[in-house]
């Protein structure tokens, strides 16, 4: 096979290969074994939802073991999976549903007996409905519910697992679900999104220390989802709305975890984000990562807008200037993650950064038993040139993990967009390894 120029073993003997999934993603088993619904059961068994459900997802409750086995055959060396709250705590809070313990038992116990190194993330967007129907990430208790829920996990897997991210994607689930309506729990406007950032902000260096104090031999971290962010031209109004964007979707959970706080600096209308704080939270917001997860996917253009408030600023969609893009209308920029990977390791506080997801969608069909992704390959070979690059420039990357392992359900947009390295046939739930994971499987081994 061709890996144009690029080998694993250019890599660090350490480097980490890996693949990430989500629990909601590929469960299934909405209801079995205990678990109650989530905000994203709830959001997509509604009629107003008309994109599937992950009430089967790609069925890894029953089939987890197969795939952690096929992450073995592809030569990876981990694989970063969520833990289901509400699996584990059907009612949010209270005693654990022992079903739902075992289930991540077997999955950790799984990967360790095949060689491979699980990594878990605390939250991947699935808060338990019964809390959301006492507001969620707008209701400041949330730092009791999600500290309850990350000391029993620390407590209960810690011993077995060493790598930890605390929650994923911030920006994303507090962005599309508590601002712009579009993902789970489906609310919009300001004044859910500013609690709601808020109380994420203090749970993401709350769940750090929870871990660190009750894992002390783990290495803790957070995922940040991240875009390279460019203006329009170079008129004044639009570089500054490029900075603002940039300031929202790529520095605003990062820098008060840092100690920097919010960057008000290029919005100053998110001072209004201060009337959320009780004394205290200022230093509450803090935590000493010893990673950060970056999650790179598309680039966007910015421009001036009047809305939202606050941001005067919007993005010109990516199907509007006539560049490559997915089956979810986003650019595909692999050069971009260099950018990211310089930005994010130029803050003082960063000491490793992992590529915690990264990966490129498409709507493909297996033809004649195979899937012939070759787009899909020329990013992992692109984006893996950009990693050696990087790490021949200083930067202390650390691991790659490619979304996804399996194709999976893509919340909002359901099953159309697929992300995987190995096809999934949704109605028999039969695995099908693309031309890509084959790729993958011999690049690990060059
Ligand atoms: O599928 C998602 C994942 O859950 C979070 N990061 C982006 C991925 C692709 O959209």
């Amino acid at each position: 096979m061709d890996f144009g120029k690029i080998k694993a073993k250019h890599f660090p003997k350490k480097f980490i290969w890996g693949v990430a999934t989500s629990a909601y993603q590929t469960e299934g088993a909405r209801n079995l074994g205990g678990k109650q619904d989530s905000i994203w059961d709830t959001f997509t068994n509604s009629k107003k939802f008309k994109n599937g459900n992950g009430n089967k997802a790609t069925d890894f409750y029953h089939k987890y073991e197969k795939d952690i086995k096929l992450i073995k055959e592809l030569n990876l060396g981990s694989f970063r999976f969520s833990i289901s709250w509400s699996r584990i705590f059907p009612n949010g809070i209270g005693e654990p549903n022992p079903n739902g313990v075992e289930f991540y038992h077997e999955v950790i116990d799984c990967c360790i007996a095949n060689g491979i190194e699980p990594w878990i993330t605390l939250y991947h967007w699935d808060l338990p409905q019964v809390l959301q129907n006492m507001g969620g990430w707008t209701n400041r208790e949330i730092l009791h519910w999600f500290s309850h829920y990350a000391e029993f996990c620390s407590r209960e897997f810690g011993s077995k697992v060493k790598k930890w991210f605390v929650l994923n994607e911030p920006m994303s689930f507090i962005g599309l679900g508590y601002f712009m309506g579009i993902h789970a729990p489906g609310k919009k406007g300001l004044r859910y999104f500013l609690p709601a950032a808020h109380h994420a902000t203090l749970c993401q260096a709350e769940g750090g220390r929870i871990l660190r104090k009750n894992i002390p031999d783990a290495q803790i971290g957070t995922t940040f989802s991240c875009s390279v962010v460019r203006p329009k031209n170079i008129w004044r109004r639009h570089v500054n709305a490029a900075k603002r964007l940039d300031a929202l979707l790529n520095r605003f959970f990062i820098e008060p975890a840092l100690g920097l706080g919010y960057p008000t600096d290029v919005i100053p209308g998110l001072k209004r984000i201060e009337k959320y704080y009780q004394p205290g939270d200022k230093e509450r917001m803090k935590f000493d990562f010893d990673f950060i997860g970056i999650q790179y996917y598309f680039r966007i253009v910015a421009q001036y807008s009047l809305l939202p408030p606050i941001l005067f600023a919007n993005q010109i969609p990516a199907e509007k200037r006539n560049v490559k893009i997915n089956n979810m209308g986003m650019e595909i920029y692999p050069k971009g993650l260099l950018k990211m990977l310089e930005k994010f390791s130029q803050y003082e506080g960063v000491k490793e950064i992992y590529i915690s997801e990264s990966g490129v969608c498409f709507d493909e069909e297996l033809l004649d038993g195979k899937v012939n992704d070759k787009n899909r390959i020329q990013y992992l070979k692109k984006t893996f040139k950009i990693c050696r690059k990087a790490i021949k420039r200083g930067i202390n990357l650390k691991g790659y993990f490619i979304w996804t392992l399996v194709d999976n359900f893509e919340w909002a947009d359901g099953f159309k967009p697929r992300f995987g390295i190995v096809y999934n046939n949704f109605q028999t739930q039969k695995r099908t390894i693309k031309k890509s994971g084959l790729w993958i499987k011999e690049f690990l081994k060059s």
